[in-house]
């Protein structure tokens, strides 16, 4: 972290500790969250708010994944004439985002987008920003339902975990043990993703596969650098590990390719193709998957917008207009999707710049 994000968290800290009363009002936006604070009916026609001011909370502000898309949003509010900031905690902690929501309630921002680190410790705030008429969109990992009004997910979440046991599996072969590192305990999306390893896993084809542990890097480098270390070193026949988060992948990476475990033990999961480049390069890794961030980031800079200018409510079956994305219909419990992901290998990660 910078010196100046340091101060900058310091001070939004405190200021923010100051604040918090305001953020308890026990109003009920209802379930699904789908119309609160936008009780108008939508519009589709509806112009574009002018001067939209949309601000983009990431999981944590130093993960090069999450700067990605929330470059990517902010490029989506700057093509609708708006302004978009990025603003978050240096840690992905619980609790870490809930000072960061009432600022910007404050500052009354005319949306909120969010990455929850618990899909629970963030929704008081949330729901006190809907009630407040502040739209709020979650994407990449999502908060309760009804603390929301649109979750822009980045893939199926169940297409998403089954592949990746399928992605181990084909590395090794379909026995052994393998291994789960993760990024922190309460991720509303790697926790959604592990679910569905698991299930993948009890079908028969996978009944060589033992899976015997889920390890925790918090998507912190030198974390989940280490427990990649513990998981290889503690468990001698381990045969893969899956990293389903971009911190925890390139650090494990980053280990096991200057150990004795480089091509032996396979290791996949979701990375950006310009973090995992050399090590694909050097044969530590075969193939690991991941969507554009960039395009994920502006597809919910567009649905917040949308929401902020009365074009959408975040009901099923409404269409949003997402710019060079085309359009997205909003699907069951508020959640549009961007789209497949890519599996990267030697042969395409050139063609890849993110
Ligand atoms: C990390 C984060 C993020 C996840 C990606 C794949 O950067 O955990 O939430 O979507 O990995």
């Amino acid at each position: 972290m910078s010196r100046t994000n340091r101060v900058l968290t310091a001070f939004l800290a405190v200021t923010l500790v100051a604040g918090c009363g305001s953020t308890t009002k026990g109003s009920d936006p209802g379930a699904g969250g789908a119309s609160t604070g936008t009780s108008r009916a939508a519009d589709p026609n509806a112009p574009i708010k002018p001067g939209l001011k949309i601000a983009f909370l990431p999981k944590e502000i130093d993960n090069p994944y999450e700067v990605i898309v929330d470059n990517g949003g902010i490029a989506a509010v700057k093509e609708l004439g708006g302004e978009g900031k990025e603003v978050g905690p240096s840690d992905a902690s619980a609790s870490s985002q809930v000072s960061y929501i009432n600022t910007l309630i404050q500052q009354r921002q005319d949306a909120i987008v969010i990455a929850a680190n618990d899909p629970n410790a963030v929704a008081p705030a949330l729901k006190d920003a809907m009630s407040k008429g502040i739209p709020v969109v979650t994407y990449d990992s999502d908060a309760a339902p009804d603390a929301r009004q649109v979750f822009v997910n980045q893939a199926d979440s169940e297409e998403i975990g089954r592949s990746q046991v399928r992605l181990i599996s084909q590395q090794i072969g379909g026995t052994g043990k393998i291994a789960i590192l993760s990024a922190t305990p309460n991720a509303t999306n790697q926790n959604t993703w592990i679910q569905f390893m698991k299930d993948e896993l009890t079908k028969p084809e996978y009944k060589g596969i033992e899976l015997v542990k889920v390890a925790y890097g918090d998507d912190d480098d030198q974390k989940s650098f280490q427990e990649a270390q513990a998981l290889l070193q503690s468990i001698p026949d381990l045969k893969g590990i899956i990293s389903p988060t971009t911190v925890g992948i390139s650090a494990a990476a980053r280990y096991m390719s200057t150990s004795p475990y480089k091509g032996k033990v396979k290791l996949t999961g979701l990375g950006t193709p310009n973090q995992m480049r050399q090590f694909v390069k050097d044969g530590t890794v075969t193939e690991f998957a991941l969507w554009d961030p960039a395009e994920l980031g502006y597809l919910a800079g567009y649905a917040a917008s949308a929401l902020a200018s009365g074009q959408i409510s975040g009901k099923e079956g409404e269409t949003l207009k997402a710019g060079k994305l085309g359009e997205r219909k909003i699907g069951k419990n508020g959640e549009i999707i961007l789209g497949p992901p890519t599996v990267f290998n030697a042969g395409n990660i050139d063609k890849y710049n993110f």
